[in-house]
């Protein structure tokens, strides 16, 4: 067993049977001119977490450990988007529309892509979800049993909604969870803070929280 220095106390893994699940790293999230700029946001604090993710991958790609990507994003005739999600958010610029990164969160379009500098490279396993959570209506937990998955280290936007969301569906899963807390954002930093807060809470309710640089070093040990 490998340990990770974490909050609430020591995460003690099995290099051998944990992945990284990055959330949503999405242009439409993160780029300036996407959905999420367009709903008002600060996407620069989304943006400046990129090199973090960035390491976070290359430590998981150097120990040959699996790095599962998602993609919050739905079917071009929108049949897995409830009316109930496409009609909330700014009626000017729903899911579907066109927006300034082609269909907002369809599947196939720019926005829907991931960042460049956090594109899969061949053999890693991207989830395209129509939730928030990467277990709703996905293979996720097919695709994590069949290869012996029970730890899983989290990055990802926005902390508060799919990473969370993620989060405790893999808790109520049975999986060990750690979130990355350098590699996750918000466009709330108050929001950020109080998921970091009730994950870790109560002996760690949900899971653990560690930074990037201890997560390497402690996979490499
Ligand atoms: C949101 C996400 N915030 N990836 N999506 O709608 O967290």
């Amino acid at each position: 067993m490998n340990i990770i220095k974490a909050e609430p106390f020591d995460f003690a893994f099995d290099p051998s049977s944990t992945a990284l699940i990055v959330i949503d790293m999405q242009r439409d999230f993160i780029e300036p001119g996407g959905f999420g700029a367009s709903l008002g946001n600060d996407v620069s604090l989304l943006q400046a977490i990129v090199p973090t993710v960035a390491k976070l991958i290359a430590g998981f790609r150097k120990a040959g450990l699996p790095v599962i990507h998602t993609r919050e994003c739905h079917k071009t005739d929108l049949s897995d988007c409830p009316p109930a999600k496409r009609d909330r958010g700014d009626p000017a610029l729903r899911i579907g529309d066109i927006g300034p990164m082609g269909r907002v969160l369809i599947a196939g379009e720019p926005g829907a892509s991931i960042v460049p500098a956090l594109a899969p490279i061949n053999g890693e396993v991207v989830i395209d979800k129509p939730g928030k959570g990467a277990f709703y209506a996905t293979h996720l937990g097919d695709i994590l049993q069949q290869r012996g998955i029970k730890q899983l280290v989290f990055a990802g936007v926005t902390t508060e909604v799919c990473v969370q969301t993620t989060m405790r569906e893999a808790n109520d899963r049975g999986y060990d969870c750690l979130l990355a807390t350098d590699a996750t954002e918000s466009y709330f930093p108050a929001f950020k803070q109080a998921t970091l807060e009730m994950i870790a809470a109560q002996g760690a309710i949900v899971g653990w929280l560690a930074k990037t640089d201890t997560i390497v070093e402690a996979i490499h040990d």
